[in-house]
């Protein structure tokens, strides 16, 4: 019923007959003494028959199509999550290849367990790419993503005592069976050195001296698409030396250092930063950046060269995505070899460049906003730091000065230059000048970067900012997640909807079905028994599954306000403790969240989540009526078990701050009503799916802009608030750290005397309501089932696939290839 069968030769029979042959001749095994391991290893290169076989079909259908246009997505994150199930829904061979291991005395879901995540992202930014990813495969649209193939993703999070430990993630370890090294494409890449002058004729011209370089080696992973032959390319650098190591220095006996070289160079891609949404000005993270964009570059132009003797058509063929600032080196390094390489002239090249990049924001926080400082630049790419000055020079003179004749503050605010100690290269600024398009991630979100963070550049420019709301992929995040809600909603309304998902309005004339209503209220159920289970074998935590979910599962940030759901814990903690009869519905609050290694308050707030629960969960006064849940290790494997279980899902940052948010879509699409303020694309959700069906509370933006500009004092709103006030003293003492009083007072403190910058306390009362509005909502079970239903049934907007055809219509303008 979920899967329309597609021609594929492979039969049961077959991939029986495949994955043996594997286990015997590619593992050095067989079917008798195979570990579980291993049959996955063998299952997944079974399934790569027909991945790879696919993939060339794209790529040489792409080049029969004149060259069709074909979009190039840089990002440093791609968050792709476990591929084995996901790659076996998109082929539609999940019952044959259960069948197949089945007959072989294999369980498909053990096997697909071996998988470890390849978490190459942080949060957001990178599952967004990685849902767009899906998308643009299933659409048939060429496309590429480019990214770093780092050796340890994302810290492994533990909890010891409460705290925060992080572990290296060795995500390949001994090989991931799913990419392949094309050592045939492996490039390498110039770095440091100087710039000469020379002169060509008559015609002076530049030349960048390099003093080192490293080798590029890509690694290849296949995106599958659901139900079509097409299969793109995820292609991650792996940084190596150029010269395995010195041999003079080897000969003369020191050993170590004729090592040098090699480590240096791998250091490159050996590891993720960690840190989202801010910014480092580490000279490592300037060279993974420019490694990644030098790479891409290069290896786009290479294709072109297949079949174009000049650039002067790139953008025909190549659209470059810059994903958030991050890959924005690309402007100055496509320029740099136009001029340098090609021999074109500036104006001509400017040109070229200029349409061939698209810039999308994910953020209007300042301590995301990217800056260099100009001397790391011209240090590291002393070429690149000249052409920027170019790009500087020419926009303020000939567009701004044009515009606003002699506005000093113009210039100050618009060059790409920040004046100062050190002076610094705004990425955004040259992002915003050297692409044709740019884009916010919500209809809010793009309205602020229009109002408040380019209100300059959209004057200059008035077509360049436009809006993509984002979109989560309904494949991973329904489909795959939820098979059970995903096989009733296709037994219902025909399994169409995972390729349109706007489809689901179908469901909604079920919302009112008595067999519909008792099916979606089983499926929850089921879900919430198991992710209880989890939390019984892995916390040794009892949750019952009567009480409501409520949800927050992102990333550790003030501005995202774990503190403020934690303080409505302690709220409600207190009522009970003063009245043991205190009218509530059980619940039970569950958070996943890593916070930045070098993040002092955040992992000061999971430590005090961590504390709060323990004490909670083991005080039998208040009979089990609250259970404080943090699950370790937050990862997309782990998002996939909590979010179809979710009954509430909770989107508190404070208005302006979250740029759209995805987990708010994931939530929804699988029945989590939102609990939320009017940010990001919550705002969206509130309209798709009526405000009577989700919690809308706090201050709008508006409100927070005139809130802060009349004089913020926090300590106002303690002073008002008894019970305020309480649950923050609570944390200066030592009710939840008897052995370290005021360990907590770090988040007391930020709220207080730090002046609450997110306004935590501001909209501590109006939350608070909102959770005993909630609360009484749960109560009555058909009205909570009824909106549950319309969540899923109205949100068929927030699909990838949907954001893709915004982009591909607004920005790429793509054609589709199909493969056959
Ligand atoms: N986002 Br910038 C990240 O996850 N990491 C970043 O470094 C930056 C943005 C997120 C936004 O916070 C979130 O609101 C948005 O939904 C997501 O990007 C995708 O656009």
């Amino acid at each position: 019923m979920l899967t329309k069968e597609k021609p594929t030769s492979l039969s049961v029979e077959k991939l029986k007959l495949s994955i043996v042959r594997h286990l015997r001749t590619t593992l050095a095994s067989n079917e008798h003494v195979a570990s579980q391991n291993t049959w996955w290893q063998a299952t997944c290169f079974a399934l790569n028959e027909e991945i790879f076989e696919n993939a060339w079909s794209t790529f040489k259908q792409t080049r029969l199509d004149h060259c069709a246009r074909t979009v190039n997505y840089l990002s440093l994150e791609f968050l792709i999550g476990r591929l084995t199930t996901n790659n076996l829904i998109n082929l539609g061979l999940e019952d044959k290849v259960r069948q197949a291991l089945n007959e072989l005395g294999q369980d498909i879901n053990a096997i697909s367990g071996e998988e470890r995540d390849p978490s190459l992202g942080n949060g957001g930014l990178g599952r967004l790419a990685a849902c767009f990813m899906d998308s643009l495969v299933t659409l048939e649209y060429p496309a590429v993503g480019y990214g770093l193939h780092y050796q340890y993703g994302l810290f492994r999070q533990g909890i010891k005592n409460g705290e925060q430990v992080e572990y290296p993630d060795n995500w390949r370890d001994y090989g991931y069976p799913f990419e392949v090294c094309r050592s045939s494409f492996a490039l390498d890449i110039p770095l440091y050195g100087h710039v000469e002058t020379y002169y060509q004729g008559d015609t002076m011209r530049k030349r960048w001296v390099p003093s080192q370089y490293l080798r590029g080696v890509p690694w290849d992973i296949p995106v599958v698409g659901f139900e079509v032959k097409n299969v793109n390319t995820l292609r991650l650098w792996e940084c190596r030396a150029v010269n395995e190591f010195d041999l003079n220095q080897f000969n003369q006996g020191c050993f170590a250092s004729a090592l040098h070289e090699k480590v240096k160079a791998e250091s490159v891609t050996q590891v993720l930063y960690p840190n989202d949404e801010s910014e480092m000005g580490k000279e490592l993270r300037l060279i993974q950046q420019y490694f990644l964009c030098a790479c891409s570059v290069r290896d786009i132009i290479n294709r072109h060269k297949e079949h174009f003797a000049s650039l002067d058509n790139l953008c025909d063929t190549n659209v470059m995505q810059l994903n958030d600032t991050h890959p924005a080196i690309a402007i100055p390094e496509l320029m740099r070899i136009l001029l340098d390489e090609e021999g074109i002239e500036w104006d001509k090249a400017w040109k070229i460049s200029q349409r061939c990049f698209a810039y999308t924001n994910h953020t209007l926080l300042p301590e995301a906003l990217e800056t260099w400082p100009v001397d790391l630049i011209a240090k590291v790419l002393p070429r690149h730091i000249e052409i920027i000055n170019e790009i500087n020079y020419l926009f303020l003179s000939q567009v701004v000065e044009k515009q606003w004749p002699g506005d000093q503050e113009k210039l100050i605010k618009l060059s790409i230059f920040e004046e100062g100690y050190p002076r610094q290269v705004r990425m955004a600024n040259l992002s915003v000048i050297g692409s044709y398009k740019v884009n916010g991630v919500a209809k809010l979100h793009t309205q602020l970067v229009k109002s408040d963070l380019f209100p300059e550049f959209d004057a200059l420019f008035p077509d360049r900012l436009v809006n993509v709301t984002n979109g989560v992929t309904p494949r991973r995040w329904l489909r795959q997640c939820n098979p059970a809600l995903a096989q009733l909603i296709s037994a219902n309304i025909g399994p169409q909807w995972q390729k349109d998902l706007s489809l689901l309005a179908g469901v909604e004339k079920y919302a009112t079905d008595k067999k519909f209503v008792q099916q979606y209220a089983d499926i929850k159920l089921a879900n919430k028994q198991k992710l209880a289970n989890y939390i019984k074998d892995n916390l040794a935590i009892d949750v019952s599954t009567e009480a409501i979910f409520d949800v927050q599962i992102k990333r550790l940030h003030e501005y995202k306000r774990q503190h403020l759901n934690l303080l409505h814990i302690l709220t409600l903690y207190r009522r009970l403790l003063a009245d043991p009869n205190y009218d509530m519905h059980s619940r039970v609050f569950i958070f996943a969240a890593k916070a930045a290694p070098g993040y002092r308050l955040a992992k000061d707030i999971i430590y005090a989540i961590n504390k709060v629960a323990a004490v909670i969960n083991s005080d039998e006064r208040i009979k089990g009526k609250i259970k404080v849940v943090f699950l370790p290790d937050y990862s997309v494997t782990l998002a996939e078990l909590i979010i179809p279980a979710a009954d509430v899902s909770e989107q508190i940052s404070t208005a302006g701050k979250e740029a759209s948010g995805t987990g708010n879509m994931k939530l929804g699409l699988n029945g989590a009503l939102t609990l939320g303020t009017l940010d990001g694309a919550n705002v969206e959700i509130a309209e798709e799916v009526g405000d009577e069906h989700a919690f809308i509370f706090g201050l709008t933006v508006d409100q927070v802009n005139a809130l802060k500009a009349s004089g913020y004092r926090p300590q106002d709103y303690i002073a008002q608030n008894d019970e305020l006030k309480a649950v923050v003293d609570w944390l200066c003492g030592d009710k939840f750290t008897p052995e370290e009083p005021g360990r907590l007072s770090s988040i007391a403190h930020s709220l207080v005397q730090g002046g609450d910058p997110y306004l935590v306390l501001a909209d501590f009362a109006a939350y608070v309501e909102a959770q005993a509005q909630l609360d009484k909502a749960y109560r009555n079970r058909t009205a909570w089932l009824h909106s549950t239903i319309l969540n899923t049934a109205r949100l068929g907007k927030f699909s990838s696939d949907r954001s893709i055809e915004d982009y591909v219509r607004d920005i790429w303008h793509l054609k589709k290839v199909s493969v056959k």
